[in-house]
């Protein structure tokens, strides 16, 4: 562990011309390290590159230099730098340029034995901001407004708002030294936690509506179909928060719900109280996540498909 830390101290310090991975469909965490990394560099002389998914949803935009990602000025880079990413399938596209890197560098804080990089550096922290701070801090390097930022936002994303219980002291120490920087926090919360489309609400609306409860109402399940995205002129991505809004009713064990992306295939979102691990949930049908939160996508008919989980929750609320 020691060994993996000083190397990737070395690995940062000495290279000159870096390019930073984010994970497919990249979130707050993964967003905000790649850009605070990105910032601290080139601070300190390097020059950067951060490639991602072209999709990123709006509520990132407050982030310095978001606008910069996959506008690549070089060729060739010494060090190449997955952020967040707990297996090489994370990088989608993105792995056959980070391969070709003369050094490759994982920091991660997922549960993962796929050391892809020659140097690893995995930490069971709340996010991968966190243990990007702790490295900067061993640096002895000079953060800002614009990485405290990124930093806040990312420990801020992956916390659900300094709410979920991989936040400890350590992680509000943290976040209490990014505030002594003039970052607009507000500013950060709203976009993250907040904000909202119109297609976003009255989808919500429309789901909270046809919640049905099921399996003895420990089961809070909700489907929406392809056409009822239509109708409203959302899709999938605007599914935003419903999930967790539903694992909130009291007596609710686990959450459901189920969206149409495509015809006959579903994509699935389970959240829980806590009493039940959703990762093994979401494992029967090939998905995987993380004890309170999972997911998989399923093919069938609607009403196949809602059998087929009702069959596999049953053992795990009964
Ligand atoms: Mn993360």
């Amino acid at each position: 562990m020691i060994a993996e830390m000083q190397n990737t101290l070395q690995y940062l310090k000495q290279s000159n011309a870096v390019a930073i991975f984010t994970h497919m469909k990249p979130d707050g965490d993964c967003l905000g390290s790649a850009l605070a990394l990105k910032l601290i560099l080139e601070k300190y002389g390097k020059k950067v590159d951060v490639y991602g998914d072209a999709t990123i949803s709006d509520n990132y935009c407050f982030l310095p230099q978001i606008e910069t990602l996959n506008h690549p000025t070089m060729q060739q880079y010494d060090l190449c730098v997955a952020l967040d990413c707990s297996d090489r399938n994370r990088l989608g596209n993105w792995w056959s340029i980070f391969e070709k890197g003369e050094k490759t560098l994982k920091i991660d804080h997922h549960e993962t034995n796929d050391q892809f990089a020659q140097v690893n550096f995995v930490e069971r922290k709340g996010s991968t901001a966190e243990i990007l701070y702790s490295l900067i801090q061993a640096l002895s390097w000079d953060i800002d407004s614009q990485i405290a930022t990124c930093l806040y936002a990312g420990i801020a994303s992956d916390t659900g708002c300094f709410m979920y219980s991989s936040t400890t002291k350590q992680t509000h120490e943290i976040a209490c030294h990014l505030m002594s920087y003039p970052i607009d926090f507000m500013k950060i919360h709203y976009y993250l936690f907040q904000r909202r489309t119109k297609e976003q609400i009255m989808l919500t609306g429309m789901a909270l509506k046809n919640i049905e409860f099921l399996l003895d109402e420990k089961v809070a399940f909700c489907g929406i179909k392809l056409k009822e995205f239509e109708k409203l002129g959302a899709d999938t991505h605007d599914t935003l928060g419903i999930v967790s809004m539903m694992a909130n009713i009291d007596g609710c064990k686990i959450a459901i719900l189920m969206s149409e992306e495509k015809q006959n295939t579903f994509l699935i979102s389970f959240r829980t109280d806590g009493s039940v691990d959703v990762s093994k949930v979401a494992e029967k049908f090939g998905g995987g996540g993380h004890k309170m939160a999972s997911g998989c996508k399923i093919y069938g008919t609607y009403d196949t498909v809602k059998e087929k989980l009702m069959t596999v929750c049953k053992d795990f609320v009964c």
